[in-house]
């Protein structure tokens, strides 16, 4: 295990953190190293210069989709994918099957946090028995009151976990919460309800006491996955992988095949109708990357 670990990076410079001193220390790297938040490297210091040598081998990878529908690597090394959704500004409707999508190709495990209950406490009921049902951690907080995040706490201890979502949704708000210290939080916009994209950079923070790192990451409008088959796809969906085999066709896609095991199972409400049309409209929207 390397004693440094990424913070952030801007342009041809990363923060990084040494693990067992705590100090923070600013690092050149060349153009072919391209260290990213949560990367473990190696620090070679010459003079009064620290440079980043070699990224070591990353756990895994969270990315999303760059402008061209290709993977863009946000942050390495998490073990956590917190998906914060809110009240207001409300999700949009396929996003929360989007991120659980890459959580599972990347090799995170997924808690969805149903954020601002205050607002409205039955928004989310339906929502967050869905999910639970589908055998998902979910969790329902307010970060006004700082209300019901002992749990959440406890999921996060000793580990790396990642905050994604919608701008506004409260990433930075609940990261506070957890970091007890203040980061950059900013109201909604009045004019069209959505953040303001307060938090800028994605950044990693050493959470005190329960010795694990927190990285609260810019809010996107919407959560763009990178162009993939069908099959990674339906890999995401826990209720569509449960019929692997069942169908008539071992590479039926679920989509128009006859015989097909899932839309029987769709058929007879053991798969809910809302997650197969969101999975049909995933799949649809590959093609917008062609
Ligand atoms: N009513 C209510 N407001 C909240 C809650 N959590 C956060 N907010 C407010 O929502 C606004 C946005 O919060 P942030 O924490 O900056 O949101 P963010 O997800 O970090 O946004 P970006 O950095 O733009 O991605 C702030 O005005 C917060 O005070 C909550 O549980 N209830
Ligand atoms: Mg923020
Ligand atoms: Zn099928």
């Amino acid at each position: 295990m390397s004693q440094y670990r990424v913070i952030s990076t801007r342009k041809q410079t990363a923060l990084v953190i040494n693990t067992k001193t705590n100090e923070q220390q600013p690092c050149f790297f060349p153009r072919k190293v391209k260290p990213i938040c949560g990367d473990n490297v190696t620090v070679q210091t010459n003079k009064n210069e620290h440079v980043i040598s070699k990224i070591l081998p990353r756990r895994n990878v969270f990315a999303r989709a760059n402008h061209k529908g290709l993977r863009q690597n946000i942050a390495a090394n998490v073990d956590n994918q917190i998906i914060v959704v809110a009240v207001q500004p409300e999700p949009t409707r396929d996003l929360i099957n989007r991120y659980l999508i890459a959580a599972h190709l990347c090799g995170m495990k997924p808690i969805i946090v149903f954020n601002k209950n205050d607002i409205d406490k039955d928004f989310f009921n339906e929502t967050n028995s869905l999910y639970q049902s589908l055998g998902y951690i979910t969790l329902s907080t307010n970060a006004k009151t700082q209300s019901n995040f002992d749990e959440l706490i406890d999921l996060m201890a000793n580990k790396t976990s990642i905050f994604v979502g919608m701008s506004g949704v409260g990433k930075s708000s609940i990261s506070e919460i957890i970091l007890k210290q203040p980061l950059k939080t900013g109201e909604i916009s009045k004019k069209t309800g959505k953040g303001a994209h307060v938090t800028s950079v994605t950044h990693m923070y050493k959470i005190p006491d329960i010795t694990g790192y927190l990285i609260d990451s810019p809010g996107v409008w919407e959560y763009g996955l990178w162009k993939m088959q069908e099959p990674e796809i339906a890999a995401g969906f826990p209720e569509i992988s449960a019929q692997n085999g069942q169908c008539k066709f071992s590479n039926c896609t679920h989509t128009h095949e006859p015989e097909c095991a899932v839309k029987q199972a769709v058929d007879n409400r053991e798969i809910s109708k809302l997650r197969y049309d969101s999975y049909l409209r995933i799949i649809d929207s590959m093609k917008y990357w062609d």
